[in-house]
């Protein structure tokens, strides 16, 4: 495995330095989140990170995310320009070294939660989602946007896009994901890129919008329908281990050489339909991140990988789920468990 973290660019509050320290890392996973959807990232750009990073002794292994414009995603008149701009993203970021690029397909929102905040019962808080709670949500003033989230909308704009989303049936979001991937996996391909699509987060419907990258199912059909590596999953643990009906074990092992990226995460489900993030150590919630490890390690996959989320612990002030320490022990836990794996298959 390749061990990475997650760096949001010069305003995160998680610096290079502090990173620096970490141990065993091999590189990291950021994005140029003020690039708007649909537009190319241009050399220029792109070299400017690339820089930020090197002078701090980093490889820039993985871009999360180049984001799917909604035109792509609901069909709209940009959409072969935003494919067109989308391809010669790829061209740059290939000829600046980066060859593993993560992308969702979640109309509208990326990955959501209805706290961000809740304290647990050691003093720490982390992120967590009640399925009721989204009720409470009040988009008169429009969202505001997560860092992680690659766009925000306004009020006005949220309205119409909400209207047009839920109008998208989920086979016909399928049909837009499947008419996307045949135009980008040739490319990708030619590049020696691989593309890692994000399931859904939550792996169910939020607001009414259709979802297709939630289960085994889902992301089969997805896999099969352009059959090739370069059309590749982020094997987001704590994104489908919130529904306790995806068996990761079984999943990582089924889809263990289309998995091009992965994100350990650990989720407590107290509900159906509601959880919160916990350690990443299997004690701590549902996800045994060991099992999920064993059969990657068993298939070979040697791909990138960072620990995502954690809890704000010690005091800490960060961009929710992406505090430094518990990020940092999460990942000396997911490293200490492959280094053991993989001793052990030897
Ligand atoms: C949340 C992240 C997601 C992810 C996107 C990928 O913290 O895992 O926001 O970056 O869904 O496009």
């Amino acid at each position: 495995m390749i061990f990475t973290l997650r760096w949001f660019g010069p305003d995160d509050p998680v610096s290079l330095l502090s990173l620096r320290q970490v141990a065993g890392l091999d590189g990291l996973v950021t994005s140029l989140s003020d690039v708007p959807a649909g537009a190319v990232w241009s050399p220029a750009a792109i070299a400017a990170r690339h820089h930020a990073l090197a002078a701090h002794g980093f490889t820039w292994s993985v871009v999360e995310s180049l984001p799917v414009s909604e035109a792509i995603k609901l069909g709209g008149p940009e959409r072969d320009e935003h494919v067109a701009a989308w391809c010669a993203s790829l061209r740059n970021l290939a000829a600046a070294g980066v060859r593993t690029v993560c992308y969702n397909f979640m109309p509208v929102f990326d990955w959501i939660r209805t706290d961000f905040a809740m304290p647990l019962a050691d003093g720490s808080n982390a992120m967590a989602y009640r399925h009721a709670d989204l009720d409470r949500f009040d988009f008169s003033d429009g969202m505001e946007r997560l860092a992680a989230w690659a766009q925000g909308y306004g009020g006005a704009e949220l309205d119409a896009l909400f209207r047009r989303a839920r109008a998208v049936s989920e086979a016909r979001l399928f049909e837009h994901l499947v008419a996307f991937l045949e135009d980008v996996t040739p490319v990708a391909d030619g590049l020696g890129v691989r593309l890692a699509l994000h399931p859904d987060d939550p792996p169910w419907s939020v607001f009414g919008l259709p979802r297709i990258v939630s289960d085994a199912a889902g992301i089969e059909r997805i896999l099969a329908a352009v059959d090739s590596r370069a059309n590749g999953l982020t094997f987001c643990t704590g994104a489908l281990g919130a529904s306790a009906a995806n068996d990761l074990p079984a999943m990582a092992s089924a889809f263990a050489e289309r998995i091009a990226f992965v994100h350990a995460r650990n989720v407590r489900r107290t509900g159906e339909r509601d959880f919160h993030e916990v350690a990443h150590h299997p004690s701590a919630g549902d996800v045994d991140l060991v099992a999920v490890l064993e059969p990657l390690v068993a298939a070979g996959v040697d791909v990138p990988l960072r620990p995502d989320h954690g809890r704000m612990l010690w005091g800490e002030r960060a961009i929710p789920g992406y505090g430094l320490y518990d990020r940092s022990i999460g990942l000396g836990f997911v490293q200490g468990a492959t280094t053991a794996l993989e001793r052990a298959g030897r």
